[in-house]
């Protein structure tokens, strides 16, 4: 309970920060979008979200942690798009935040305050938000989307029934888990697995963005297998917001 009261404080502190990762076109390699992801500074030292994500979900208290996540980042992308940067936005959602009441209006009210279109962010949710309490859930996305946001299912693949869920969702995107691309071109299995997936996302017309990319091996590979997106430390790594900036800024 001491951590429970810390993060607590620390909301109201100030201490969270966001940083982001680059999502580039693996053709062009052009930065199409970021991956907001939060960090906790408490007493100076940076503390990963595996660390304070489950106990303020047990908590509760990450429905404002998130509702401050997507605020923070809405404005942000919205700076960045009104000085003709053409970006997106990607948002990570627990399910504890997805079946919070006033979910939807939160979503809307932040889009509204940011003047972020809606078909900018993408919300993106795992297996985990499926799993727990399926109709409610899958009913407050169907919400999220009619919004005109887009919903992405990560850590695609690793789940339990990822292919029920594109059934069950109207999905605008797949992330490939990273523990795919980690074993692409040594595992066969996973290689034609990965090569799949990514032409079930051509078929379906879902986006397919490659998570994990470490290697330039791994980003040949998908290339050649003609995935479109990729995200991973080869490319960029999670950074803070004027990283990102200096990371464009010199691209252009
Ligand atoms: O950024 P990092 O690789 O340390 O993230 C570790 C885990 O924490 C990932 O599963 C990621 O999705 C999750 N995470 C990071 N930022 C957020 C966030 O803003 N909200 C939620 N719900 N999860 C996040
Ligand atoms: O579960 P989710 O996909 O949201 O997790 C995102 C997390 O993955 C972030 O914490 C980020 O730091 C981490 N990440 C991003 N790229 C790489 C990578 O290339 N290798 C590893 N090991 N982790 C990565
Ligand atoms: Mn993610
Ligand atoms: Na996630």
């Amino acid at each position: 309970l001491e951590l429970q009261t810390e993060l607590r404080q620390g909301l109201t502190d100030g201490e969270f920060t966001l940083e982001y990762q680059p999502v580039v076109d693996l053709e062009s390699s052009r930065v199409t979008a970021v991956e907001a992801l939060v960090r906790w500074r408490r007493d100076g030292a940076l503390v990963a979200p595996e660390k304070f994500i489950g106990p303020a979900e047990e908590s509760g208290l990450i429905v404002p942690l998130g509702e401050w996540i997507l605020h923070e980042s809405c404005v942000r992308v919205a700076l960045w798009r009104a000085a003709d940067w053409d970006i997106g936005l990607s948002v990570n959602l627990s399910v504890k935040q997805i079946l919070s009441s006033k979910f939807v209006e939160t979503v809307a009210g932040v889009l509204a305050e940011s003047g972020l279109p809606p078909h900018v962010l993408t919300m993106e949710v795992d297996e985990e938000v499926l799993l727990e309490n399926p109709g409610a859930a899958v009913e407050r996305l169907a919400q999220l989307r009619e919004l005109g946001v887009r919903l992405a299912i990560d850590d695609f693949g690793m789940g339990y029934a990822s292919l029920a869920h594109l059934r069950e969702l109207q999905v605008d995107e797949i992330k490939i888990d990273p523990s795919f691309i980690r074993d692409l071109g040594t595992d066969g299995t996973v290689t034609l697995l990965t090569s799949t997936i990514i032409r079930l996302g051509q078929d379906l017309g879902v986006q397919v963005v490659a998570e994990g990319i470490e290697r330039p091996e791994q980003l040949e590979r998908l290339r050649a297998m003609g995935c479109t997106y990729g995200q991973g430390f080869l490319v960029a790594r999670p950074m803070a917001a004027d990283g990102v900036e200096a990371l464009v800024g010199g691209a252009e």
